[in-house]
C-alpha cells in the first residue's frame, strides 16, 4: 500500500496580507518514477518573498502560481527511487520540488548538494539562491571598491545578512537596516557590521547620517518603502542602488506615494538598478566556490530560523513576511 504525500496548495489569491485560509493541506498517494525519473524525499522546503508575488495574477518573470496546485518552491530531500541515470537513491538534491513531502523530478533544475561541504539546509540559504543573490547583486550590480560605504535594508534576513558580510570581506564600512534590537546586536557583534540601525524604534534617516559620515556609496535594498526614502538623501555621487526587493510593498492593496527620488538619481548621476539572480545562471558555478570557500573558513556566517512539519509551512511563510525570521526562514518536514 503506498504512503501518503502531504501537499500544501494555493486554494484562493489573496488580497493584502495572506491568510492561512488562502492555502490548503491535502494528500495524495506517493508516485512512482517513471522511466528518466526519480523520487525525491524532501527534508526542508524554503519559504521565501518572491512567492507573494507569485500568488498574484501579475506579469513576471514566470507564470503565476497556479490555484489549487502544489505551492511552487525551493526545496532539498534525498532520492529515495531513481529511474533516471544521473541521480542515484541515497544522494542529496535541491530544486524546486515545492510545498510536500515528495517529488517526483526528470532533473530539470536540479543540483546534487554535498553534505560534506556544508549541512543540506544551506543549499536553500547562504550557499542557495540567498547567498547567489546577494553575491550577484553585490559585486555585480554594485561594484563595492574597498574603503567605501554600503547600507543594505533587510540585514538581518537571508539576503541581507550575507550582503553585508561580503561587503565586510571586500573591505567595505557596512551598515544594516533591520527590524528588531535581537536582529541589530546579531549583525553587529557576530556578523562585525560596523552599524546597525533599527527602523522600527529609531530615526533611519538620522542614524545614517551618524553613522555614515562619508555617505554612501553603494546602497543594496530589500525592502523599499520609507527606509529606501531615509538612505537616498544620504547617497555620494556616483552612487549605486542594487534594487533587489522591495518587501515592505509585497503586501500592499494599493501603492503607498512617497518622495519623488530621481532628482537624486539624476543630481548624483546615481546607478539605480533592478536584478533578478536568474539572470546569473550561468555564473552561478562561479560565485559557488568563493561562498562556500567562506562558510567553511568562518568568515560567512548564517542562521536559519527552522519551523517543524509541513503543516507549518504557512505559519512559516506568513511569519518571514512580518519578520519573525532571523536569517533564513526553513520548514524541516523529514530528518533524513
Ligand atoms: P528575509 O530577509 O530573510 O525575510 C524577509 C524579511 O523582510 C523579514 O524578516 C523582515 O525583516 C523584512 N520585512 C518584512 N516586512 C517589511 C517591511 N514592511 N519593511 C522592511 N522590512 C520588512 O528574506 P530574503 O529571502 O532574504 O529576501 C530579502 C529580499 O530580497 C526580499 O525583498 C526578496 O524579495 C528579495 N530577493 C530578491 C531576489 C532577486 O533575484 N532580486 C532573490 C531573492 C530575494 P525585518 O524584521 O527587518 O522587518
Ligand atoms: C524576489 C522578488 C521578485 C525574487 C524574484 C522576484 C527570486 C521576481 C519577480 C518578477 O519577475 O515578477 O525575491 O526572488
Amino acid at each position: 500500500m503506498p504512503g501518503t504525500n502531504q501537499q500544501v496548495l494555493l486554494a484562493a489569491r489573496p488580497t493584502g496580507f495572506p491568510k492561512p485560509t488562502d492555502f490548503r493541506l491535502t494528500e495524495s498517494p506517493i508516485p512512482e518514477p517513471a522511466d528518466g525519473q526519480f523520487l525525491v524525499r524532501v527534508a526542508y522546503l524554503s519559504v521565501d518573498p518572491y512567492m507573494r508575488g507569485r500568488m498574484n495574477d501579475a506579469r513576471s518573470y514566470a507564470e503565476p502560481q497556479k490555484l489549487n496546485e502544489v505551492m511552487g518552491g525551493g526545496a532539498v530531500g534525498k532520492v529515495v527511487a531513481s529511474r533516471h541515470p544521473q541521480f542515484a537513491e541515497g544522494e542529496f538534491v535541491t530544486g524546486m520540488f515545492g510545498w510536500q513531502q515528495y517529488a517526483l523530478s526528470d532533473g530539470r533544475g536540479v543540483m546534487k548538494v554535498d553534505p560534506r561541504v556544508a549541512p543540506i539546509s544551506t543549499s536553500l540559504g547562504v550557499l542557495g539562491m540567498p547567498g547567489l543573490t546577494a553575491y550577484f547583486g553585490l559585486l555585480d550590480v554594485c561594484a563595492p571598491r574597498s574603503g567605501e560605504t554600503v547600507v543594505v535594508s533587510g540585514a538581518a534576513g537571508a539576503v541581507g545578512s550575507t550582503v553585508g558580510q561580503i561587503a565586510r570581506i571586500h573591505g567595505c564600512r557596512v551598515v544594516g537596516i533591520a527590524g528588531g534590537d535581537d536582529k541589530i546586536r546579531w549583525i553587529r557583534e557576530e556578523l562585525g557590521f560596523d552599524a546597525a540601525i533599527n527602523y522600527k524604534t529609531e530615526n533611519v534617516h538620522a542614524k545614517l547620517k551618524e553613522t555614515c559620515p562619508s555617505g554612501i556609496d553603494c546602497y543594496f535594498d530589500n525592502v523599499g518603502g520609507s527606509t529606501t526614502d531615509a538612505v537616498f538623501p544620504l547617497m555620494n555621487t556616483h552612487g549605486r542602488v542594487s534594487v533587489c526587493g522591495q518587501i515592505s510593498m509585497y503586501n500592499l492593496e494599493k501603492p503607498e506615494m512617497g518622495p519623488r527620488l530621481l532628482p537624486l538619481v539624476l543630481v548624483w548621476t546615481l546607478k539605480v538598478q533592478g536584478f533578478l539572480v536568474f539572470q546569473y545562471a550561468s555564473r552561478y558555478a562561479e560565485a559557488f566556490p568563493h561562498l562556500a570557500r567562506w562558510v567553511t573558513e568562518g568568515k560567512l556566517k548564517y542562521r536559519e530560523t527552522i519551523a517543524e512539519g509541513i503543516e507549518n509551512a504557512v505559519s512559516a511563510f506568513l511569519g518571514m513576511l512580518r519578520g519573525e525570521n532571523i536569517g533564513k526562514q526553513l520548514v524541516r518536514i523529514a530528518d533524513l
